[in-house]
């Protein structure tokens, strides 16, 4: 771009960045008068700022970002997309929990989704991954748990919606989840947390500890059904796979099982379980496998001592798992011990074939401060780990670390930065696939305490952008965050093919449409009132600043569907309907059919409202819903 070309205040930066420029090397000549700079000075300099800038956090206005960031909302229960490395919110996906602005848990399409657990409006997010292939993002979906109802979601990346759900049988808290990564993401893995007996319904051994179980859980990542779980000893917490198709692992941190803080803590070692998937598909595929209450689920036993399983040893409550980007190693954060476990993958076969002890599997077990919790990695062979109780991030080289093990003397750690405060997990700019870049770092932190201005007892998290490009760490944003981002994962914009408008044929209301066809209706032409009973279904469009129906009349008592198909075309325009007073709200995308059902429990005009600004004329955009009593 010449100087011509840029618009006026990029050119004033540019002026002042240019005086900065001259200015220090103005000091820099008058300092150092016997070592005037050099062309290859100068070229160094040079250099060293084009790599500063090429990694530059600030994104003017109108100006888009380079990757797309997907945030778990904790127990807000939602996903965020935010856009790397501005840090800018873009986007807040309702998952688990209800959102009025949507009317997601509200409309008849989103209940649909929720299937069995439509009732419930919380949840507790998590851990968002998107499918892969060949180890890379596909930009297909993004699968995301929910610890406090045991549920697995599938957001569609196409429209950016909750499009499956899944309440998992026989287990409680699906914490830890992550994706097949090759050859492509078949299935979805996570943990059921929360030990329970097995025929959880009361009858028996509720005070028998000894029979309670954790689940190691399969998931379709299609059908969204669970394909098998896998029992395990002690709990599960996180987990993460390899990048050969063949392996999982997980942290536990009760291997004692507990059921009080004292008994989960007491054992110096916990464990990391490893899970052979060709072994597993096969002893379903043998029916060697029971089942548990009333359902059909395959449960395998991983059990000490099944050839499905290893248990190696680890010290002390392990948290995170991560698997490094070449595929080499898992690694298991020691939460209570300083140190990380670095588990060589390349040995799990001799693991398997009893070739080696568990521990052998171990290749380094780097100290690199207190409370490790999750571990990140760049592409050129170092780990990030955050440290909890430090509140900070402890930068590594892998390699240095394992020859350390070895008995060398070398020094693996390169940098500890502060950040503020209390960082849970942490995220490199597509550090959990092959094509981790090594430019962005995230660090999730649990506490904000001085960084924002005091809002109340109640503050913001701290998720803190981090450029890695260089040899050192820097600090470069501080973004507050609201309740709570437990992972992010951060994806390239290459990888994603948003849609501008909705498919008319979307599966999302498919249902809804094919309702309106037994009712003779065909959405995009009519506006029509259908009595059935006490059970009154309207279908109305809407282009801006209009309904296609003014009112419509029902009696005291009906069960009202109100179906609105959106004609707009323009990108962008979004409408919505809102009864008043009935709690009724919800969004109708350009080209989407959107239904909602509510009782007409209030006799005389009802208006309905537009709740999406669409026009000048928005306000207008109004009708009345007449009550006979
Ligand atoms: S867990 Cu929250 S900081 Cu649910 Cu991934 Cu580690
Ligand atoms: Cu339509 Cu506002």
């Amino acid at each position: 771009m010449s100087k011509e070309e840029l618009p006026v205040n990029e050119t004033q930066v540019e002026n002042e960045e240019r005086r900065k420029f001259f200015g220090k090397t103005a000091l820099l000549g008058a300092g150092a008068v016997a070592a005037p700079m050099t062309a290859a000075m100068f070229a160094s300099m040079a250099k060293a700022q084009a790599a500063e800038a090429a990694n530059s956090p600030v994104i003017h206005p109108g100006e888009l970002d380079e990757y797309y960031g997907f945030w778990s909302g904790g127990h807000s229960g939602e996903v965020r997309i935010l856009g790397i490395p501005s840090m800018r919110e873009l986007m807040r996906i309702p998952v688990f929990n209800t959102d009025s602005a949507t009317g997601w848990g509200l409309t008849d399409e989103s209940k649909r989704i929720k299937g069995d657990s439509a009732h419930l409006h919380a949840g507790d997010s998590h851990h968002p991954h998107m499918s892969m292939t060949d180890g890379r993002y596909n930009g297909k979906y993004v699968f995301i748990n929910d610890k406090a109802n045991t549920r697995v979601a599938r957001i569609r990346c196409d429209v950016m919606k909750t499009d499956k759900m899944l309440t998992v049988p026989n287990v409680q808290a699906i914490h830890g989840l992550r994706v097949q990564k090759v050859p492509y993401t078949k299935y979805v893995i996570c943990n059921g947390e929360f030990e329970i007996p097995m025929n959880n319904d009361g009858k028996s051994s509720l005070e028998d500890v000894g029979s309670y179980r954790s689940l190691f859980n399969v998931i379709d990542a299609e059908s969204m059904e669970v394909a098998f779980q896998v029992m395990v000893d002690g709990n599960l917490d996180n987990t993460d796979a390899d990048y050969d198709g063949k392996y999982f692992a997980s942290t536990c941190y009760n291997s004692e099982m507990g059921m009080n803080l004292a008994d989960m803590i007491a054992s110096e070692r916990d464990h990391v379980v490893v899970f052979n998937l060709p072994r597993c598909e096969a002893a379903v595929k043998a029916g060697n496998y029971k089942t548990y209450n009333g359902n059909k689920i395959p449960v395998l036993d991983g059990r000490k001592g099944s050839d499905l399983t290893r248990y190696i040893p680890v010290p002390k409550s392990p948290h995170g798992m991560n698997t490094s980007p070449n595929g080499k190693y898992f690694v298991a954060n020691g939460k209570l011990s300083p140190t990380v476990s670095v588990i060589d993958i390349s040995k799990l076969d001799d693991l398997f074939s009893d070739k080696i002890k568990p521990r052998d599997a171990i290749v380094a077990e780097p100290e690199l401060g207190l409370g490790p919790l999750h571990t990140a990695f760049d592409n050129k062979g170092y780990a990030y780990t955050t440290l909890f109780l430090d509140s900070q991030i402890a930068k590594w080289n892998v390699e240095d670390a394992i020859a350390a093990h070895n008995g060398k003397k070398v020094n693996y750690l390169r940098q500890k930065l502060d950040v503020h405060y209390q960082p849970g997990h942490n995220h490199t700019s597509a550090g959990e696939t092959r094509d981790a870049d090594g430019k962005w770092l995230i660090s999730l932190c649990k506490f904000s305490k001085d960084r924002f201005l005091p809002v109340g007892p109640l503050r913001p998290e701290n998720d803190q952008l981090i450029d890695i490009s260089g040899d050192e760490m820097k600090l470069v944003h501080d973004g507050p965050t609201y309740a709570e981002p437990h992972d992010c994962m951060i994806v390239h914009r290459s990888k994603m093919k948003p849609l501008k408008l909705w498919p008319r044929n979307d599966p999302m209301f498919a249902e809804t449409i094919a309702m309106a066809k037994r009712d003779g209706v065909d959405v995009y032409t009519d506006n029509k009132v259908i009595r059935d009973g006490n059970k009154v279904r309207v279908y109305m469009t809407s282009i801006a600043p209009t309904y296609g129906m003014n009112e419509f009349k029902v009696k005291l008592g009906d069960e009202v569907t109100v179906v609105v198909t959106n004609l707009d075309q323009v990108e962008d325009v979004t409408h919505g309907f809102c009864m008043t007073n009935h709690g009724v709200q919800m969004e109708i995308g350009p080209q989407a059919t959107a239904s909602v059902t509510f009782t007409a429990d209030k006799p005389g005009v009802q208006w309905y409202y537009c709740n999406w600004f669409c026009h000048a004329l928005h306000m207008e955009m109004r009708g009345r819903m007449l009550v006979e009593a």
